[in-house]
């Protein structure tokens, strides 16, 4: 299948704790994407500093580390057609105050620093995210039994 791609996709500690795993993962199976694999901890220092590896220098960063292990996150591995730039949709924009309506942010936050998800940028985010949390055996593989209906090519 053209354009079939992976993602990393993380609910935060907020997200976590307001019981909004199930709204997220919800959102991600209605739109047709498939998990194919899911993992809920705490992040160690060394790996917050990793996966955020682009903000370290940034006067914010040291509020997102402490947040983003004040709590477990749920960590995930979702697959599509387009996933990388279709999930960022859904997900919307950083800000919550200026995100959509009918995205996750739009819809369920209100805060920068509270913004419920993460999720990679660009198809090599995506790689080197998925490699950071996830060993290759954690990845599961199996068939969604209404990819015969989500996609065209496939009738
Ligand atoms: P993204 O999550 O939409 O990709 P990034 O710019 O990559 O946004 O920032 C990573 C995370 O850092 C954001 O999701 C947010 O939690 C936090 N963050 C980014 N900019 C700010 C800020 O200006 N103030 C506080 N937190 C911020
Ligand atoms: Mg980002």
């Amino acid at each position: 299948m053209t354009g079939l791609e992976r993602t990393f996709v993380m609910v935060k500690p907020d997200g976590v704790l307001r019981g909004l795993c199930g709204e997220v993962i919800g959102r991600l199976e209605r739109k047709g994407l498939k998990m194919v694999a899911a993992r809920l901890t705490f992040l160690s220092e060394e790996r917050v500093l990793d996966q955020y590896r682009e903000h370290v220098q940034k006067p914010f960063f040291p509020s997102l580390k402490s947040h983003i292990m004040s709590g477990p996150c749920l960590l995930m591995v979702w697959e599509g057609h387009n996933a990388v730039s279709v999930v960022r949709r859904l997900v919307g924009a950083t800000n919550p105050s200026e995100a959509v309506p009918g995205t996750i942010r739009g819809d369920l936050a209100l805060d920068t620093g509270r913004n419920v998800i993460h999720a990679s940028d660009s198809p090599e985010s995506a790689a080197r995210e998925i490699a950071l949390h996830f060993a290759r055996t954690d990845l599961v593989d199996y068939t969604r039994i209404d990819e015969p209906v989500l996609y065209e090519w496939t009738e």
